[in-house]
């Protein structure tokens, strides 16, 4: 260990020849607390309030990330929790420095992902004198965290950290905040009365099956089905359940469609894939299973099932189970521990071989729909239709691919199109839609699961919100393959302005410029090519892959195709 990273803890209170006691600081409590939940990167912007933490992380051997603007240190970390499946942190200072960090929480909270997010404050001396950047942080973050919480003593520091954890961790996952003030950080207190839990000890999992006669009732529900269908939400990766999902389908026989972080959990060619046909089920089921995710506006608020079919509905909340439409069964918990059940329960009495008709209807249907949209799929002049591009992304993709999408139109019509090969391996904000997580998410995936690739469609408008952080992947060497969607405008809202108010008025305050963003990615020592026929698009992408670096494959595509997806949302209605 050099002189600069020996341990920080002193000996102090030698007088009189007293024995030398070890003293530490605040700010090396919650490094030994990040320490002893498993993390091993925090993602912040400095500050003086905060950089206590910083020398406690250098002793622990916690990499310090630092990002240009703290909406990236919080939605990285939220990042690095959705890929590991540990709690991500965050560490910023007060002020501006935590209300930037503002949409990164919000947008976990709604994603269900769980991060602890550490701010600043001025010394608990000065409370409410007016210190330099102080502000009522708890109250901001309140309704946007499960857990928010002041720290008012340094000797429990660490202890309260691991309170955050375990309300992050429990139940459905979310973003838990703490505030520190600088005097807390700062003051050392013997090492003996710092309450420090110890790794392993201080939380439970909460993965419980929830009432077991209710999974006895969803297995009968489930062998007497004729025609049933299942959908994998987010929760089924969030729980690590993508196992117990695939188990579940293939002993009961029944077509899964996935949405969100279970995008992938059955590969598309598996035979329970099942992607294009979802109204088609949903109109037709007898029995529809929902799984770790919400009746939200991604699912008409439950309105577009059938009326006739038996809805079951499994969640790690119970707030969203039943809510927005009513339901046949409900079960709180687990989504992999109660689909495993429900598939041991019914080994050999299943009856798979009685669904089968139903699936190969679905799977003609699919086929149908397919060659449907495959001549848009194929356009190829220019200028590059939106699909073309997500065309060429999913045939890029390797099983070892992670994808991320942030934008809107252009992300909409990759949904369609872009199929991970595996699970976790889709990622895009979740149900805040929040546009600008596609940099710090290649910056928090590639950082936690550095072995796969990470692949990143932007939209130009959501890639200017925090483009800037391309340095900090390049400072880090993060590399990746990032693709720009290039029309030119926020066309998603431009959209809904036609239909509202008329083409003459449609480009208000939607309108971009023509930035060529290849070169933003080589000025910032990343790897950069501008695309505008459809046949180049792929070369370009494998020269991005083989560079090693950040990139960024400037796609332009024609701003006058909208996605169904943007022409059916109903505010444009
Ligand atoms: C932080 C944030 N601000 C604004 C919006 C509203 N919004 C949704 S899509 C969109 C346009 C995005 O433009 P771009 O990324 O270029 O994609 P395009 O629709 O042009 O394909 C905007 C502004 C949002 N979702 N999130
Ligand atoms: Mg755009």
């Amino acid at each position: 260990m050099s002189a600069t990273t020996t341990p920080k803890a002193e000996a102090g209170g030698a007088e009189n020849g007293a024995a030398q006691t070890e003293m530490i600081s605040g700010g090396h409590l919650v490094a030994k607390a990040l320490k002893a939940e498993g993390i091993d990167v925090i993602y912040t912007l400095c500050g003086g309030h905060i950089i206590d933490i910083y020398d406690g992380c250098v002793d622990e051997g916690i990499k310090v990330i630092d990002v240009r603007h703290e909406q990236v240190a919080a939605h990285a970390a939220d990042a690095y929790a959705r890929v590991t499946g540990k709690p991500g942190c965050a560490v910023v200072t007060a002020g501006p420095g935590t209300t930037d960090a503002v949409t990164g929480v919000a947008n976990a909270l709604r994603a269900e992902s769980p991060f602890l997010l550490i701010g600043g404050q001025g010394a608990l001396t000065q409370h409410m004198m007016g210190s330099l950047q102080d502000l009522p942080h708890v109250d901001i973050m309140k309704p946007i965290t499960k857990f928010a919480s002041n720290v008012v003593t340094t000797e429990r520091v660490a202890d309260m950290c691991s309170m955050a954890f375990r309300e992050a961790m429990a139940g459905a996952p979310g973003p838990a905040y703490l505030e520190i003030g600088r005097d807390i950080l700062d003051s050392k207190v013997p090492l003996e009365k710092a309450v420090i839990p110890q790794a392993g000890h201080y939380r439970a999992s909460t993965k419980s099956i929830g009432d077991p006669n209710d999974v006895d009732k969803l297995t009968e529900i489930l062998i007497n089905a004729e025609r049933p269908c299942v959908l994998l939400g987010t929760q089924v990766w969030t729980s690590r359940g993508h196992e117990q999902a695939i188990e579940f389908a293939r002993e009961l026989n029944i077509p899964a469609f996935m949405n969100g972080a279970a995008r992938g959990t059955f590969p598309p060619g598996d035979p329970h894939h099942f992607h294009l046909t979802r109204r088609y089920a949903f109109n037709n089921a007898d029995v529809i299973l929902i799984v770790g995710t919400p009746f939200d506006f991604r699912m008409g608020y439950g309105k577009r099932l059938s009326q006739e079919a038996t809805v079951v509905q499994i969640d790690m909340d119970y707030r969203t189970v039943g809510k927005n439409r009513d339901i046949s069964l409900g079960l709180v918990g687990d989504p992999g521990a109660i689909l495993g059940e429900v598939a041991k329960a019914a080994k050999g009495r299943s009856r798979g071989e009685k669904r089968e008709g139903w699936l190969e209807t679905l799977r003609g249907e699919e086929a149908r729909l397919k060659e449907e949209r495959l001549p848009r799929l194929m356009k190829d002049t220019a200028p590059i239709h939106p699909l073309r591009l997500a065309h060429e992304i999913n045939e890029f993709l390797t099983p070892n691919s992670r994808f991320i999408g942030d934008g809107g139109d252009i992300v909409t019509f990759s949904g369609g199109v872009v199929q991970p090969k595996g699970p976790g391996l889709w990622m895009d904000p979740g149900p805040l839609g929040t546009i600008g997580v596609g940099m710090p998410f290649c910056i928090g995936a590639k950082q936690a699961d550095p072995d796969r690739e990470v692949v990143c469609l932007f939209g130009d408008g959501a890639f200017s919100l925090t483009g800037f952080d391309f340095d900090t992947a390049v400072r880090f060497d993060l590399p990746f393959v990032g693709i720009v969607g290039n029309n030119s405008y926020m066309n998603q809202i431009r959209y809904g302005q036609i239909q509202k108010y008329g083409e003459e008025r449609g480009d208000i305050g939607n309108k971009l410029s023509d930035i060529r963003y290849s070169e933003f990615a080589k000025m910032l020592g990343g790897y950069g090519e501008e695309v505008t026929e459809p046949k180049d698009i792929r070369p370009a992408l494998e020269r991005a892959r083989e560079s090693g670096k950040p990139s960024l494959i400037n796609v332009w595509v024609d701003p006058n195709a909208f996605a169904p997806g943007t022409m059916n949302q109903t505010m444009y209605k």
